[in-house]
């Protein structure tokens, strides 16, 4: 989720505290994914051995570090002609922000292999205690450390295997995502990388330019398919492709392994960009690319592509704000909330940090939400959803005033801390002052190791990767969904629900692809945000399952724009806000087909029939309800309860734009914290 970056000198001197130098300012360039931990390996001076060097906290911290760790003057002056060094910034999952936990993460005391890994491991426990009982004593939380052991396992069993073939079987055993980069003492001047499922990309810089265009793929001659249970190990007879290929001249040459291009495009232009289960390998200066499967009609080379753009462009991966990049990783963030979680095959979902407590949580008298800003309205968004599958009271707090109200608390309440950072003050206080009255405190966070995940006594951590923009918008999206996962623990039992649970279990399975088309609007919901931002007001109006999308997306248009805007029940037009509707005042609806439609529909003439002239956000294809509008957003359809995650995300794009063309800060809006810790 965060970012490697690796570097590899072939017969192109250069000092280690050059080497570092490199590192640092690569992991700096990645700096804007944002992390909690930094970590770098690099060869020793006088011993073959590896040195790390991990902090906790910014790569500021780690460059001091480094400056104290490495005062032999050799360092500095001595020059390797050939050296492999990797480099990291995390944002846990697995184990809190700490040194030990930091990466690179080793196979064993003697450092005989270190890795890098951004993802989660979703089978590391089935990996950890097979290796475990082979003898190994793991020192981190992570999950990432079973890969490292998991490489230096195999190779004592076949220790005439390549480095290259000892990652190959390795990843056949791996289930989930990952960037990974290896660098080993057995191995020395070799660098193993590969990806399935996160970014990782390779830079080549030669004094000539390169003979060739494409690197050749190899293919490994067995292969077990991933995604099979775990048996004893090894099952992968080794491969013998041995027509290794040379695809550069036996000469200097630098290899860049990075996250994304913006650490790579101040040394060189030409990258190969990693697909899945490609397994990349540098030795004697050659890569190669090698794949597990051999798809039908794959290509035969990957492309060296010769990247144009400005370090600048890329500085934000291609995004002008932090914002905008977060609102377009939500394709991927969804999944990783769901990854290890929710079993497609099998209909299943297990929630590792809840499950000892669900038998207590289903004997509870009521469900209580409580949560601040976005955090709220994740809440509301999810509270029909929960009543309608735990069939209990489910009570939607803003902490602010459940903490001004002395809210009474009982013993067999169940009371649910949401918030992205796990700091949020009023929070925080509402959860210790629930703790105190005897309930069961949940949390839901995204920041392992927050003061909220400590003090809860179970929860769901959502896994969004790290939010940098102030501005919530795919944490918002993994709240939603791990509430929604929550619900469907909760119903598994339930005869009567089975169908429902199903239908929404196959409605997460396609919400990565239909975010991907919702966000496809981007360009005609620019256009819309042209005419409204310089309008004064904004109204959002919807009810049922998109009610808190109204809210949520009158909060973004606030914070963002500077703008008046509000998200109006659709069933309380004729209570009063109706009175603002006219002729100018800019409205936006949410009109769906599900069960509050008809509703809905009603709420739209009475604005038109008052001139107002909505802009509608519907299903697609729904021209009858198009036709109340010029201008409309399509939505795909998806089932009542998922709505929300659908139609929230047009109206993060539509704030973004309209702070755009209003000349707003959009990554950090005037007045505002990222992570509110005062009360
Ligand atoms: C967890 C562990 C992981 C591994 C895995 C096994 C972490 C961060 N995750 O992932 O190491 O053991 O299970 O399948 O170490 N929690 C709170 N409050 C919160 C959020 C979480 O107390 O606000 C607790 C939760 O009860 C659990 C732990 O933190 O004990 C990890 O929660 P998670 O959601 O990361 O759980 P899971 O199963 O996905
Ligand atoms: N799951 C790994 C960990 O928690 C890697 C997290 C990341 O992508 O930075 O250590
Ligand atoms: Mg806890």
């Amino acid at each position: 989720m965060c970012g490697i970056f690796a570097y590899l000198n072939y017969l192109t001197p250069k000092t280690r505290q050059e080497v570092l130098d490199l590192l640092v300012n690569g992991l700096k360039r990645l700096e804007y994914r944002g992390y909690d931990s930094t970590g770098v390996a690099i060869d020793a001076v006088d011993s073959n051995d590896i040195i790390m060097v991990k902090r906790c906290g910014k790569v500021k911290v780690l460059e001091d570090a480094i400056g104290s760790n490495f005062e032999d003057a050799r360092y500095s002056e001595e020059p390797v002609l050939t050296h492999v060094g990797i480099a990291h910034t995390r944002w846990a999952t697995h184990g809190v922000p700490c040194e030990l936990n930091s990466h690179p993460q080793r196979s064993d005391v003697n450092n005989s292999f270190v890795v890098v890994h951004n993802g989660i491991i979703t089978n590391y426990k089935d990996v950890k205690t097979l290796l475990e009982k082979r003898g190994y004593v793991f020192e981190s939380e992570t999950d990432t450390e079973v890969i490292a052991k998991l490489v230096h396992h195999l190779w004592l069993q076949h220790p005439n295997y390549s480095f290259r073939e000892l990652v190959e079987q390795a990843i056949q055993q791996l289930e989930g995502a990952f960037a990974i980069a290896f660098k080993s003492n057995i191995f020395p001047g070799e660098c193993v990388a590969s990806r399935r499922g996160s970014p990782l990309l390779v830079g080549i810089r030669t004094k000539t330019r390169l003979a060739t265009d494409h690197i050749p793929i190899l293919y490994a001659k067995e292969h077990r398919p991933h995604g099979t249970s775990l048996q004893p190990l090894p099952l992968v007879s080794r491969s013998d492709s041995t027509s290794e290929f040379q695809p550069l001249e036996n000469k200097e040459v630098e290899y860049f392994f990075a996250s994304d291009a913006s650490a790579i495009i101040e040394h060189t232009n030409r990258v190969i960009y990693l697909e899945d289960d490609d397994v990349a390998a540098v030795k004697d200066g050659a890569l190669s690319i090698h794949r597990l499967n051999k798809v039908l009609d794959e290509p035969h080379a990957r492309e060296i592509t010769t990247l144009k753009v400005e370090i600048q462009q890329i500085m934000k991966g291609n995004y002008d704000y932090f914002m905008q990049k977060e609102i377009f990783e939500q394709p991927e963030s969804v999944v990783n909330t769901m990854r290890g979680r929710v079993f497609f095959e099998t209909k299943n979902i297990v929630l590792g940090g809840i499950k000892e407590y669900i038998p207590e949580i289903r004997r509870c008298r009521r469900l209580m939400l409580i949560g601040c800003g976005t955090s709220y309205h994740s809440a509301i968004a999810t509270r029909q959803l929960l009543e309608e599958l735990t069939e209990l009271p489910v009570v939607v707090e803003l902490a602010s005033d459940f903490l001004d109200r002395n809210t009474p608390i009982f013993r067999d309440d169940v009371c649910f801390f949401i918030s992205q950072s796990g700091e949020t003050a009023d929070t925080l206080m509402a959860l210790r002052y629930c703790k105190q009255r005897g309930a069961l405190i949940v949390g839901i966070t995204n920041t392992v190791g927050s003061s909220i995940c400590r003090e809860s006594h179970c929860g769901v951590h959502i896994n969004a990767g790290p939010e940098i923009g102030v501005a919530s918008t795919k944490a918002y999206t993994s709240q939603f969904i791990s509430l929604v996962m929550f619900g469907l623990v909760m119903s598994e039992d339930r005869l009567s629900l089975q169908q429902r649970r199903l239908e929404i279990i196959n409605g997460l399975f396609n919400l990565p692809d239909q975010i991907r088309k919702v966000l496809q609007l981007d360009t005609k919901v620019q256009e819309l945000a042209k005419d409204l931002y310089q309008h004064k007001s904004l109204l959002i109006m919807g009810r049922g399952y998109n009610f808190a999308t109204c809210l949520e997306g009158a909060l973004k248009v606030k914070e963002l724009t500077y703008m008046h805007s509000e998200g109006i029940l659709a069933g309380e037009l004729k209570h009063g806000p109706l009175a603002l509707v006219d002729r100018e005042m800019p409205v936006l609806m949410i009109v769906l087909r599900d069960p509050v439609y008809t509703k809905c529909m009603n709420a739209l003439q009475q604005v038109t029939s008052r001139k107002g002239r909505p802009i509608i956000i519907c299903q697609e294809g729904d021209d009858e309800t198009k036709s109340f509008s010029s201008r409309s957003l399509e939505i795909p359809g998806t089932v009542d309860c998922l709505q929300g995650i659908l139609t929230v995300i047009p109206m993060q794009l539509l704030s973004y734009h309209i702070a755009v063309l209003r000349g707003c800060d959009v990554d950090c809006p005037r007045n505002l914290a990222k992570s509110v810790t005062v009360e």
